[in-house]
């Protein structure tokens, strides 16, 4: 309040407001007022980089302005907020987003033209920001996107990674890892210096008693972390709101201590603290779907979630509210189990800082969580060494165990005759060394656990929560199927089909609500339509093949089937499937008569993808697709009936180009593994079609679309369990044509032999766990069918619109009003018009 200035004077202030810019020429005036001041540099020194600099800081400078506003309308209004916990925001660029949602694209256009600059090279110049991993961070993305465009009070909290999702080289057909520094020159943060937070670790808790006899507990000595704010504005589509993403950057505390030793000539190790703090923010864990339990990682949770914590109620205090009102003010969504320390530090604040009791402290606690899970692959379900635990939070671990113990006494008095519930349900799995199952943590913490596609709810109310759901009923369960933002995956990523789609729905309010999409349907049979339709997707292949010629050298065929397996690289999304088939098909390819070649659909088989550095099994199959890529792509029996790519670096950015530019697309994980997906949404969306398996959300893009319209093939999830323990105890059958892969690739068809004996031994001798061999003849059967439906280009077309037209279902904003009302309990606040 002191900070602000005083009424009189306020009319004095108003008058110097900046003013957004509107017109081409308006907006060269700020670019290269920017250029020339905020970066020195003058019109005979302006590269491209300089260009996009001084473009990103013209719109910075707008949208700074609506930024301003919207959280001042948030804090007069103070309506509750929702918190986005998510130790990944895999953000992409910002520019072309930005300029967008703002609405004033075309206005630079011309005026970067007018100054001899092309929007294209521009918008290229921009780091990605790649402060994830894979579909989970991305999903954080697309629901800033949303919670921005919907209007809703929202803040994203998450780390200022140095360094992101490292960069991906392929040398000799392995994969090499590069860092990935992002923060050279980035325009979209703002440090905010004057907000920090202090985060302890380690030490002890002592107990004393106060002046009424009740026992405190302190927690004492350890060491002092500073969390500072990076903040970066996240603005709606077609609204002016512009809600807040605050990334926290660690560094060391300059308490007394560090300055004590710097005197004393222990410089060394003053600046040695220095660089441990450091440490805590300086990079992204490159795991997708996997959790090691190391200390640092936990270092990383606890230091987000305290600060972001701290930042919380301290928003809350100001408003004087009694802290019965914290769940009325306050959601906080956890984004996985990655924030769940956010439990027991919210209670530890309440009962030893703001002096509540355990039941009141706990009944506000367990009224603000949300927990989103992602997984129910066992290896990536965290917990943590309870020695561990003890040593670096040790007041932590003394909550847990008491949420634990009340949580036990609760199923205790309800299930009196059941043993060995207990032990099921117990927050401490009782292993050596003992374990914090942060899962089960998160679901007693919170009033709703929700899943990310119909079937992986289902799945993990009978799988992994099951004694959950007969302890607490099941309404504390429940569905949110993920959804992509149709301003990035289709208005930014594919222009001309979103213009097109614009010009028959009589504008773009189909990028609001996407439902709108279905009016597409009566064009199905327009010849003009379909003719441009078809065209669109023919340009967008010929871009992505101009692409594969500069970055590889490799020319393919814009006419050929692009068939494209784009995601982390991961023995469940099996990758290695595809590979065997494209090696099968090869094969048959070469066994082929010149008539039966003539009949053949060519193809071009597109892979894309990161492997976890550690993750050997992934690397190999890079490896394979590499070398059968070098194999085919030179055999001239071949020519252009088959190719085999393997695009370096999958990101954001490249996955804007990828997506428009397949015919199909493969989701083809094992039978319950894969939770969602969300590439599955993307390519659809933009007119291609998918073979996939029934599992996640292609369950219920069927449904939308319909199962004429996409390539469903192998097992049930019902099946995979028995199917995995026949081949364990049954006889084990190779399926024929696999048999036949292997021999290929053993006699050393596709290099040395021994490189990828893993990847067919796990198959052969070690039980086939992700059924590779189970599936394969359905799914190249499948692959038969797609090459027969490509020929009748007419019939393929027709699919590929109607499922345009019916995927009004898989935006992310019908996410966030399914959180918002099931979960948060939040309202939008529409902005008014002035001011
Ligand atoms: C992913 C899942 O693997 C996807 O199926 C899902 O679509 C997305 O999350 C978003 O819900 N996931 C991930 O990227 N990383 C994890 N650690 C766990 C799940």
């Amino acid at each position: 309040v002191e900070a602000s200035i005083p009424e009189p004077q306020r009319a004095a202030w108003k008058k110097f407001t900046p003013k957004p810019f509107e017109t081409a020429e308006e907006f060269n005036a700020e670019a290269v007022r920017h250029i020339e001041t905020t970066l020195a540099r003058s019109m005979y020194n302006c590269d491209e980089g300089a260009a996009y600099a001084g473009t990103a800081l013209a719109f910075r400078d707008r949208l700074v302005l609506d930024w301003n506003k919207t959280q001042q309308a948030q804090t007069f209004t103070d309506q509750k907020r929702v918190y986005y916990l998510s130790l990944e925001f895999l953000m992409g660029r910002a520019l072309d987003n930005a300029m967008l949602n703002i609405g004033k694209k075309d206005v630079a256009v011309k005026g970067l033209s007018d100054l001899g600059f092309r929007m294209e090279d521009i918008i290229s110049q921009e780091h990605d920001a790649a402060l994830g991993n894979g579909g989970l961070g991305r999903l954080a993305a697309c629901f800033l996107d949303s919670m921005a465009s919907l209007n809703y009070p929202a803040w994203g909290y998450g780390l200022r990674y140095r360094y992101g999702i490292f960069k991906q080289e392929i040398i000799d057909g392995y994969q090499v890892e590069v860092p990935d520094y992002w923060l050279d020159f980035n325009p979209w943060e703002f440090a905010r210096h004057d907000i920090t937070v202090d985060v302890q670790f380690y030490g002890h808790v002592s107990k004393y008693q106060d002046d009424d006899g009740k026992n405190v507990s302190v927690w004492e000595g350890g060491e002092i972390v500073q969390a500072c704010a990076y903040d970066v504005p996240i603005a709606g589509y077609g609204t002016s709101t512009v809600n807040n993403l605050r990334l926290w950057g660690s560094k060391a505390a300059s308490g007394e201590f560090d300055f004590q030793k710097f005197n004393s000539g222990e410089y060394e190790s003053s600046v040695a603290d220095q660089q441990r703090a450091e440490t805590i923010s300086a990079v992204l864990y490159p795991n997708d779907n996997l959790e090691r339990g190391k200390e640092l990682r936990l270092k990383q949770q606890y230091f987000w979630c305290a600060a972001s914590l701290f930042d919380i109620v301290r928003r809350f205090k100001k408003t004087q509210r009694p802290w019965k009102d914290f769940p009325n003010q306050v959601a906080i969504q956890l984004n996985d189990t990655h924030p769940t320390m956010a439990i027991p530090e919210l209670q530890r604040i309440l009962i030893d800082q703001e002096g509540l009791d355990w039941d009141e402290a706990w009944s506000i606690v367990s009224k603000t969580f949300g927990y989103t899970n992602h997984t129910v692959l066992p290896e990536a379900l965290e917990k943590w060494s309870v020695p561990l635990f003890q040593h670096l939070l040790p007041r932590h671990l003394q909550i847990i165990y008491d949420i634990n113990l009340n949580f036990l006494q609760f199923v205790e008095r309800n299930f009196p005759k059941e043993r060995d519930i207990l032990n099921r349900v117990s927050i401490i799995e009782e292993s050596n060394p003992k374990m914090v199952r942060m899962a089960y943590l998160a679901v007693i913490g919170s009033h709703k656990v929700n899943g990310v596609a119909e079937l992986h709810s289902d799945l993990i109310k009978t799988t992994i929560f099951k004694d959950f759901v007969k302890i607490y009923g099941p309404d504390k369960f429940t569905n949110v199927t993920n959804g992509i933002t149709p301003r990035r995956w289709l208005h930014q990523a594919n222009p001309r089909l979103s213009e097109l789609i614009a010009s028959k729905l009589g504008g773009y309010d189909f990028l609001k609500d996407l439902t709108l999409l279905h009016k597409l349907e009566a064009y199905v049979d327009d010849k003009d339509f379909r003719k441009e339709f078809q065209e669109i997707k023919y340009a967008n292949k010929v871009r992505l093949a101009k692409y594969i010629k500069d970055t590889l050298g490799v020319s393919v065929n814009p006419s050929a089937l692009f068939d494209v397996q784009v995601k982390r690289i991961h023995e469940y999304k099996r990758q290695q499937l595809n590979i065997f088939g494209v090696i099968h098909r090869y094969l048959a390819i070469k066994a082929m008569s010149p008539e039966e070649k003539k009949k053949l659909a060519p193809r071009v088989s597109i892979f894309g993808g990161k492997a976890a550095p550690g993750y050997w099994m992934a690397k190999t199959v890079i490896h394979l697709v590499n070398q059968v890529g070098k194999v085919v792509n030179n055999d001239k029996d071949v020519g252009d009936l088959l190719k085999v790519i393997y695009l370096e670096d999958y990101n954001v950015s490249k996955a804007e180009i990828i997506c428009p530019a397949s015919d199909i697309s493969e989701h083809i994980s094992t039978a319950g593994t894969e939770a969602s997906g969300t590439s599955n949404m993307k390519f659809v969306i933009n007119g291609g079609l998918i073979i996939g398996t029934c599992d996640g959300a292609n369950i219920e893009i069927t449904r939308e679309i319909g199962e004429n319209n996409i390539f469903l093939f192998g097992n049930l999830a019902e099946d995979v369990e028995e199917l995995r323990h026949s081949h364990m105890y049954g006889t084990y059958t190779l399926d024929p044509s696999l048999a036949a892969v292997f021999d290929s690739i053993q006699s050393g068809t596709f290099g040395d032999a021994g490189s990828f004996s893993a990847l067919v031994n796990g198959i052969v001798d070690h039980g086939d766990y992700y059924l590779v061999s189970d599936d394969f003849a359905s799914y190249c059967k499948t692959q038969e069918l797609i090459d027969e439906a490509y020929r009748n280009q007419d019939e393929w077309l027709t699919k590929a619109i109607t499922s345009v037209a019916r995927m009004g279902f898989f935006s992310s904003d019908r996410c966030i009003d399914e959180y918002a009302e099931m979960i948060w309990n939040t309202e939008p606040l529409v902005p008014s018009k002035d001011e």
